[in-house]
């Protein structure tokens, strides 16, 4: 027998204990049960209303100062148009943002992808908080928000989109997080919004909705490869490629990159559209012109045309996010698309995205991912997309919602 497992507490005791640390709500959190969040000891209580949790308090009454840190570092506010800030930031992600469970992949965000994500229309550069050591001046960590209108069923709310919180690997479990998450939120208020939407892969209280990623194969031989995915059964390489072989061009007529000529048409798509759900965003047309225009390497959309009528008629989207991948001999870098908003009402919403992993195909992405928010599970399945084992859980911040959301009630995609 293994000399270590005699050392074993198997107590009944020690068993149950055990078992709820691993179910993290049976977890303590000692940060999280201090904010207006739902907690988990609510869940199922039907008796609290919706809406915010704590009402706003006069800005008189948010504290002026930052937080404290510890003495040895400092509070930075990152100016996202410098190019040198810019750069601080693209590299202490790529050293140490998210990465998948078994640590193989890691976020690569590029630095214009941080510039357009972190600069939409009317955002605060006080918003955008590092911290850095002392004496070197060495950025160690990150966090964000940008301004967003934020529709929960008939209430347009205006909301922080909180994401990027990142500490350098070496200063993790020092309870530097929560700090973080203190000062975005107190700076915040200063510009008397109240509510906030984010994302995580981790479970904290409570989540709204719990979304799968499901997963496209473009390039499924570097996948296999680099141990994306793997050969399914009774299955050879030359059948894999076949299997997931795409046409040259988009079938659908009229299928062309959307341009700024289409801003007004595409926002009324799209305003019609998320409005079948319980959260998403609602967005004007200058939402529009920032989010959805293309940028080169960062994000790309296109509409249909109608060749008769020239009426836009659908849409559809996705952004650049490669990942690093961690010790590969011959690859460094995973090209991934993201589904983000796409709208169908003339063409088939199979047709549009197949129409999309087509375009993204010929683009030399290696992976289409896509979230089963919206209406995204009707194409998944029939499309050879597989389901992926990460979850995303999504969150609101002093809002509370009576009952969990279904992903499919979910209209919001944040990055
Ligand atoms: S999600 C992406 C998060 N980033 C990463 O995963 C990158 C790699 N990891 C890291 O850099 C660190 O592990 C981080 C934690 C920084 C994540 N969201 O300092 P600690 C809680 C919220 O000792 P560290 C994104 O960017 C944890 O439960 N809380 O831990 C959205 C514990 O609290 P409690 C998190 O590992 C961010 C405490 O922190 C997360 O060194 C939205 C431990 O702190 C997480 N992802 O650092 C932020 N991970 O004891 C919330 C851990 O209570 C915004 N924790 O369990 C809220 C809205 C604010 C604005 C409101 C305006 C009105």
């Amino acid at each position: 027998p293994n000399p270590g497992e005699s050392q074993e507490d198997n107590s009944l005791e020690t068993i149950v204990r055990k078992f709820q640390d691993s179910m993290s709500v049976g977890k303590q959190h000692k940060f999280w049960e201090t904010q207006p969040v739902g907690q988990f000891k609510d869940v199922g209580a039907t008796n609290l209303p919706e809406g915010p949790i704590e009402p706003a308090t006069p800005l008189s009454e948010v504290k002026q100062e930052p937080y404290n840190l510890p003495a040895q570092y400092e509070w930075t506010t990152c100016d996202m148009e410098s190019d040198e800030t810019c750069n601080e930031v693209y590299a202490l992600l790529k050293n140490n943002y998210v990465e998948d469970d078994e640590n193989m992949f890691r976020f690569n965000y590029s630095k214009e992808f941080l510039s357009w994500a972190l600069r939409p229309p009317g955002y605060y550069k006080s918003w955008h908080i590092g911290v850095r050591a002392k004496t070197s001046k060495k950025l160690v960590a990150f966090i964000t928000g940008i301004p967003a209108r934020i529709r929960v069923r008939g209430e347009v709310v205006k909301m922080a989109e909180v994401n990027f919180l990142c500490v350098h690997k070496k200063l993790r479990s020092k309870r530097l997080a929560p700090v973080m998450i203190r000062e975005v939120t107190r700076r915040v208020h200063l510009e008397n919004i109240w509510q906030a939407a984010y994302t995580a892969g981790v479970v904290l209280p409570t989540p709204v909705t719990t979304a799968q990623y499901w997963h496209r194969s473009l390039n499924p031989k570097k996948l296999i490869d680099v141990g994306f995915s793997r050969l399914g059964a009774r299955m050879t390489m030359s059948r894999t490629i076949k299997l997931y072989k795409l046409p040259d061009s988009p079938a659908t007529p009229g299928f062309r990159k959307m341009e700024l000529r289409d801003v007004p048409a595409v926002t009324r798509l799209l305003r019609n559209y998320l409005a079948q759900f319980v959260v998403a965003p609602y967005f004007d047309e200058d939402d529009v012109e920032h989010w959805l225009r293309p940028v080169e390497n960062v994000i790309d959309s296109f509409v249909v045309e109608s060749p008769e009528t020239h009426e836009i008629t659908d849409f559809c989207s996705f952004y650049t996010l490669p990942s690093s991948i961690l010790g590969n001999q011959n690859y460094s870098t995973l090209k991934a698309a993201y589904s983000y908003y796409n709208v169908s009402t003339k063409t088939p919403l199979l047709q549009l995205m197949n129409d999309a992993l087509t375009v993204a195909k010929q683009k030399d992405f290696d992976v289409f991912n896509a979230l089963d928010v919206m209406f995204n599970e009707s194409f998944v399945k029939e499309l050879k997309f597989g389901p992926g084992d990460g979850q995303l859980h999504y969150y609101l911040y002093n809002y509370r919602l009576q009952q969990a959301l279904r992903p499919s009630e979910l209209g919001l995609v944040l990055l």
